[in-house]
């Protein structure tokens, strides 16, 4: 027997907490201290789409805050903000409603929105920044972003939606406003505040749409808006609590989730007479007789904070709307084609998110083979394990080529040429039309599946530590807690659209009856062509593979009709994931011919991109008994549920 003391709490083996190196190094100091970037993909991106070599001032951005989000002083905001969820007081002392400070969020809540403002979470993406005019801005934000992700719980929430925000109001800056006075100046203020690095003057902005009626069908909104009489503006001295003009229209409903309520501002969709419309209204307002200390709500009543699996610090709540004061954006009628423009921002975001926690979870993953032990040797050194997570490696390496690529081609569409490199010269199109059209097919597409492939990764991340993997572990600074990073993964293909939302909405791009070209090969299938033209020699039979599958696609496009698509819809998504990320994997290998680049793009192709029967366009005509069939395997029953209810 080896072991003849026994163990106490006190005595015995304890577990070597793993240490987690900083994602991202900058190379002058690797070279001086012979340590490597944690995070090799975010390392290749960045060499892919920043200038080479990049600026010093980039390089000590990301190697100072790869740090920074590793401190102790940092990550005890998080676990804070985890532990202190948000409390509503919606009464006073003598039970009057609490207009004027109803929520409280937690200080660790607060410190990481600080943090995050002046890291330039949303404030790089924008031209005012003078530094970074000569590269791809976005590059530098998201970047930012990737390393910011598993330590912020989800304070990025709320800067989604101010980026989403300040790309619309940016749109509507010059819109004349006669019909609306006072809308310009409030506009162009709020524009400034969404997009400060100042945290004192930062604002961030709320995105109100999901009603009871529903959230992925907006149409059934019950929020109305009503434009005020001149008597009735001309009698209400109120402002925002800056100062600023009100808008006139009045709105008053009810909001059935709202993660940023604790905004400066928000971009709500609302009915009026002529349909769903979207409006800008800020959260606060006062009268000339109120201090700016005693500003209150604008016509805004939390009425409940939800109780989630996770994003606990994010402050969710149902809101009653009473008179909110609000100006139109946009045209009247068109508010979702207007709030789109928020929603293609957030579902970059949130894509973004699903490769950020990921890669802090695999980094504790790596971290925890280095220390823990199983049959008298290291987890580093399994075979097993080392292929299983391998794997997942894999998929993160690839998804998170998918989602720079679409935050190059976002920079690409705002900044033209400033934001093109040498180096990815192959997959940014020069075309501002194109570049357009390729990210509004890929948005959808990186929204849904990182989203997915990023829960699905955290639990294998979590079962790579064992049963102390599925605990919350808040000790330590809360390094080694992926259970909340998978909680907070899970609302991922949610929000922002579910899935299946996600599904339709490549569709709505890919077989829109009012354009009549190709709009799947002209623009995807074109730059597949182009970047596998690129790789083609370096890779000969994974181009054939990946060609194979990309006329799966458009067999399955061309050849179903539109209620069968529509069905088949997540397959669609799958396609197209597979094949963009197996052209980036490969497109990537090509430039420095790294060898475990290449073997990453070789399981990809083999493991993801090779088409299989399933994939084949369906059986025509067979469709009804598809459905029913789904129906039997899922529910048990032959029988349509609303012919059950007549019977
Ligand atoms: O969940 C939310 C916030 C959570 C917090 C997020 C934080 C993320 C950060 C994470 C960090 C880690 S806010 C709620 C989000 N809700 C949704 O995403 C709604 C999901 N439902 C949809 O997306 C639906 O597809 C709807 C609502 C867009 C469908 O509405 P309609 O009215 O039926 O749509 P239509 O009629 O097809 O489209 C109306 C117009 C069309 O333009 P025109 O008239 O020119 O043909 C469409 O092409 O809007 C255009 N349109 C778009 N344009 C629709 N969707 C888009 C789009 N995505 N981009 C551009
Ligand atoms: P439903 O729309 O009722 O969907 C139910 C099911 O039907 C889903 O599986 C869906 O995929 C499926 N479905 C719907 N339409 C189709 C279709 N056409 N084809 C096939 N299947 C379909 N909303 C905001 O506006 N602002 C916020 O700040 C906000 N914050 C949120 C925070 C959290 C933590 C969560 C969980 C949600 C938040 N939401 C917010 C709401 C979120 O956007 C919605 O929950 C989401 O859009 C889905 O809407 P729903 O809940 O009404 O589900």
């Amino acid at each position: 027997m080896a072991h003849l003391t026994p163990s106490s709490s006190t005595s015995g083996f304890f577990q070597a907490l793993p240490t987690l190196p900083p994602q991202y190094t900058w190379s002058a100091s690797e070279q001086a201290t012979g340590s490597q970037s944690d995070d090799r993909v975010l390392a290749r991106v960045l060499n892919l789409y920043l200038p080479d070599p990049p600026t010093p001032q980039l390089s000590k951005h990301f190697h100072d805050f790869s740090r920074l989000v590793l401190h102790p002083s940092t990550l005890q905001h998080t676990v804070n903000a985890e532990t202190n969820q948000p409390t509503l007081h919606p009464l006073t002392t003598f039970g009057e409603i609490n207009t004027t400070d109803p929520l409280r969020t937690s200080e660790g809540w607060r410190s990481l929105k600080h943090i995050q403002t002046q890291a330039g979470i949303v404030g790089y993406g924008y031209p005012q920044y003078t530094l970074h005019q000569t590269f791809n801005r976005r590059i530098h934000q998201f970047a930012t972003l990737h390393l910011w992700h598993g330590t912020a719980a989800l304070a990025t929430c709320p800067m989604a939606m101010t980026d989403g925000a300040a790309v619309l109001l940016r749109r509507h800056l010059d819109d004349p406003d006669h019909d609306q006075p006072g809308r310009k100046q409030t506009l162009t203020e709020s524009y400034r505040r969404l997009t400060s690095l100042d945290s004192s003057y930062a604002w961030t902005s709320g995105q109100w749409m999901t009603e009871r009626t529903g959230g992925s069908d907006v149409s059934n909104t019950e929020t109305t808006a009503r434009r005020m009489t001149p008597s009735e503006i001309q009698s209400d001295f109120s402002t925002d609590a800056h100062g600023l003009p009100l808008g006139p229209w009045l709105i008053n409903g009810f909001k059935w989730f709202s993660s940023a309520t604790d905004a400066d501002m928000a971009v709500l969709l609302a009915q009026t007479s002529k349909g769903l419309s979207a409006f800008y209204a800020p959260l606060r307002r006062q009268t000339p007789t109120l201090s700016r200390s005693g500003s209150q709500m604008n016509g805004v009543r939390p009425q409940r904070l939800k109780s989630k699996l996770g994003t606990k610090g994010l402050p969710t709540a149902e809101l009653e709307i009473k008179n909110m004061r609000a100006f139109l954006i946009g045209t009247e009628g068109q508010g979702v084609k207007e709030i789109s423009s928020i929603l293609n921002i957030t579902r970059l975001h949130t894509a973004s998110g699903g490769a950020g926690y990921l890669s802090r979870g695999l980094a504790v993953s790596r971290a925890y083979t280095q220390v823990r032990e199983v049959r008298g040797g290291l987890l580093a050194d399994n075979p097993q394990h080392l292929s299983w997570m391998a794997t997942e490696t894999v998929k993160y390496t690839a998804n998170t080529n998918l989602v720079f690529l679409g935050v190059a081609l976002l920079g690409a569409s705002e900044q033209g040429d400033a934001a093109r490199t040498p180096a990815s010269s192959s997959i940014i199109p020069k075309d501002k039309n194109t570049i357009d059209v390729l990210l509004r097919i890929l948005t959808p597409v990186m929204k849904a599946q990182v989203t997915l492939n990023s829960v699905s990764g955290l639990q294998a991340c979590m079962e790579s530590l064992g049963g102390v993997g599925y605990c919350e572990n808040n000790e330590d600074g809360g390094v080694m807690n992926i259970a909340r990073l998978f909680r907070d993964a899970a609302v991922g293909p949610i929000w922002e659209g579910t899935t299946s939302v996600m599904a339709e909405d490549v569709l709505r791009v890919i077989k829109n009856p009012k354009v009549k070209t190709d709009v799947l090969d002209q623009v995807f299938g074109e730059w597949t062509r182009a970047a596998l033209q690129a790789v083609r020699s370096e890779f000969p039979a994974e181009v054939t593979i990946v060609e194979n599958r990309y006329a799966a696609l458009k067999q399955m496009v061309g050849g179903l009709k539109a209620h069968e698509l529509h069905r088949r819809g997540r397959e669609v998504l799958e396609h197209i994931e597979a094949v963009a990320c197996a052209c980036l994997l490969m497109y990537d290998t090509c430039l420095d011919k790294d060898e475990v680049a290449m073997a990453i793009a070789k399981r990809w192709v083999r493991m993801i991109a090779l088409p299989s029967d399933t994939v084949q366009g369906g059986s025509l005509g067979a469709w009804e008994k598809e459905v029913e069939l789904d129906r039997r395997i899922f529910l048990g029953s032959d029988t349509l549920p609303s012919t059950r209810a007549q019977a």
